[in-house]
């Protein structure tokens, strides 16, 4: 249903034709580099198919199963959408989706998405990045943080009639991460409209970090002085941290990090060793210079 619906076809292809030059010329550099992440924003790894990309999801509002979105979601209403910019922004305001869209180029990017759980996939994704949206709306001096909320609307949200979270999901990244290049706002994945189980019609992407950080189907974006309440940290801090970041020497307390299982790996050869953030440590570890990342978790 997802992939016959072309509401956005004058975007992506133009967007895909342009990024595959880009890949292609960055997965030339990328040989050498052992895992492929030293150049450029996208992994060169075998990317996990459409099917398993939309029928493995972690989206509360849908059920806790891994099935339970993919089953569930095609209920949502994603259009109209908007999205309200506010806080401490020079042109706040309710943004159209359309609007939204308009904010940066649309790019693919190829990312490795890593959940808390212990297993990861690769994506191709299309978005743009969250800072030239930012820029647009101009943030103001003394916003240090950028805060997320997920749609609430029980109706079409099963999840959200029983207490499984605090709804709104609520998710928020220190504004240089936010302005980082690596994070996205994703539109859609493998040229097609964000499917609704992966967060449409506009879902954070923020590669380096847990999957939780990467928030679904976002109807507000704050600019804050403070750090946000955010809804895994909320729920349980001892477990979930602000920050994150994936890290092989930090175990959650219930497990260890150290290595993760690739979706659709088959049954051998399935686990591979975690790869400091994500692998993404070239481009993002100065962000935390100086930091204890065992006290930032
Ligand atoms: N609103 C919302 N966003 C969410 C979640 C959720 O339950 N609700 N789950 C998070 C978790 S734990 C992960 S691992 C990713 C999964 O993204 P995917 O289903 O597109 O792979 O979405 C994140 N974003
Ligand atoms: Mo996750």
């Amino acid at each position: 249903m997802f992939r016959n619906d072309l509401k956005w076809s004058d975007v992506t292809p133009k967007a895909q034709f342009l990024n595959r030059r880009q890949i292609m010329a960055a997965g030339a550099a990328t040989l050498m580099a052992p895992r492929a992440f030293a150049a450029g924003y996208s992994t060169s790894e075998k990317q996990n198919t459409f099917e398993e990309i939309t029928n493995y999801n972690n989206f509360y509002e849908f059920g806790l199963d891994k099935t339970d979105p993919a089953r569930s979601a095609g209920a949502l209403t994603v259009d109209p959408w908007s999205v309200q910019i506010d806080g401490l922004v020079d042109r706040p305001g309710m943004y159209d989706l359309a609007d939204v869209l308009k904010m940066g180029p649309i790019e693919e990017r190829i990312y490795r998405l890593r959940c808390v759980e212990a297993w990861s996939m690769v994506i191709p994704w299309n978005g743009f990045q969250l800072s030239h949206l930012l820029n647009k709306v101009g943030v103001k001096s003394g916003a240090r943080y950028v805060a997320f909320q997920t749609l609430q609307r029980p109706s079409e949200m099963p999840g959200q009639r029983q207490g499984f979270l605090d709804w709104p999901y609520r998710e928020g990244l220190r504004l240089d991460e936010a302005m980082h290049p690596l994070t996205l706002m994703a539109t859609g994945l493998y040229g097609e409209e964000l499917p609704k189980q992966n967060g449409a019609p506009i879902r954070l992407v923020v590669p380096w970090k847990y999957g939780f950080k990467s928030i679904k189907s976002v109807v507000r974006i704050s600019l804050v002085a403070d750090q946000p309440d955010t809804t895994w940290k909320q729920t349980n801090h001892r477990e979930y941290g602000f920050y994150a970041n994936v890290n092989p020497t930090v175990s959650h307390p219930r497990w260890s990090q150290a290595t993760e299982r690739r979706i659709g790996g088959g049954l051998f050869n399935s686990r591979q060793d975690t790869i400091m953030f994500n692998g993404y440590g070239d481009q993002v570890a100065s962000l935390y210079a100086g930091q204890d990342l065992s006290r930032d978790y």
